[in-house]
């Protein structure tokens, strides 16, 4: 009997050693939310910055198999943003601010990361993507936003039904220097990122490991602001940049292929052809009436026609009758008969 208690014991125990074991290595890195995130500053998408916070004290151990990965809106195409080269310093509440090389250029003071991204979050990934938290791994934090459709899953500690969906709606900001911000409680576990997430008022202020705080800076003259979109124009209204699509930037000249237009983020996009026999005048009127077909402003059929032996004055927009040859011939005789007519008289005149 002894000897049974003393194996249920054992049991007991090795269970709950691996049960405070697992707690342990739980607490020293999983206890973590993504707070903040920006996709890029004024335009410039080389410029991020990705804030961690710690839900609770000792969640500083993150120099192994801790990383953070990006994927595309289709919840494809990994991409490592970065696996954490060095642990932290501990505290509730405490930053992990991990950004581009381009970001200190963009807040004020200069941010001074903790680390810096190994890959920025692709530009194609800014409409729709989702950036984890993995340990070992393990998603213990999601963000999702915009037309993002692929897994919302993670594991339970941080997210009760570990779904971290639906999505957050909107693209990760980019273009201002608003950020995308989890504004709950430094304790506070995920619910879902659209009811999670929102965009920051104004300035986004990013805080670094040591405590300090860095603002994102606004535009001053619309040379601050750069969508990398050709045909937008770019302006800064109030210390925000606004781009806004125009079509004329687009515009290649040609009636026949459409109107091309510009689109706030591809840029320049094809017309649609207009139908066939759409006037495209080249404005000369003797080579005749020019109309597009297919795409393509084709000639037209010349208003004078050669068989009529008419001649065209470009002049006049207008069709000239041509003299026949036998009826020039007649004209010149007539002219050089009365020429010599009007001679002769003048001599017998002055011989009178
Ligand atoms: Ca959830
Ligand atoms: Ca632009
Ligand atoms: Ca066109
Ligand atoms: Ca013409």
């Amino acid at each position: 009997m002894l000897v049974r208690q003393s194996f249920v014991s054992t049991i007991v125990l090795a269970v709950v050693f691996a049960i405070s074991a697992q707690r342990s290595a739980e607490a020293i890195n999983h206890d973590m939310q993504i707070e903040q995130v920006i996709g890029g500053v004024n335009g410039d998408k080389t410029a991020q910055a990705i804030q961690l916070r710690m839900q609770s004290a000792g969640q500083n151990i993150i120099m192994s198999g801790v990383v953070m990965r990006a994927f595309d809106a289709a919840g494809n195409n990994p991409v490592l943003l970065i696996d954490f080269p060095a642990n932290v310093v501990s505290g509730a509440g405490r930053r992990i601010l991990s950004c581009t090389s381009s970001f200190a250029a963009h807040t004020s003071p200069a941010a001074g990361c903790d680390f810096t991204l190994a890959n920025p979050i692709p530009e194609s990934y800014l409409n729709g993507g989702s950036i984890t938290f993995e340990v070992s791994g393990t998603i213990y934090w999601r963000l999702s936003w915009g037309n993002y459709t692929g897994s919302n899953a993670g594991n339970t500690f941080n997210d009760s039904d570990g779904n971290f969906g639906p999505p957050e709606p909107g693209s990760l900001p980019s273009s201002t220097n608003q950020a995308l911000l989890f504004p709950g409680a430094a304790g506070a576990n995920s619910t879902n990122n659209a009811a999670d997430y929102m965009t920051t008022a104004g300035a986004a202020t990013f805080t670094n490991n040591a405590l300090a705080s860095f603002v994102v800076q606004g535009c001053t003259v619309p040379g601050d602001c750069n969508d990398g979109v050709a045909c937008t124009d770019n302006a800064c209204n109030a210390g925000t940049c606004v781009f806004t699509p125009n079509n004329a930037n687009c515009d290649n000249g040609d009636i026949c292929d459409g109107a091309e237009t510009c689109h706030a983020k591809l840029g320049c996009q094809d017309g649609t052809n207009p139908p066939d026999g759409t006037p495209c005048p080249d404005a000369q009127f003797c080579n005749g009436e020019e109309t597009c077909q297919s795409g393509v402003c084709s000639p037209g059929t010349p208003p004078c026609p050669g068989a009529a032996r008419a001649l065209c004055d470009e002049d006049a927009d207008a069709c000239v009758p041509a003299m026949s040859t036998v009826g020039a011939s007649l004209m010149i005789g007539l002219v050089l008969a009365f020429g010599a007519a009007i001679t002769r008289r003048r001599r017998r005149q002055a011989a009178a």
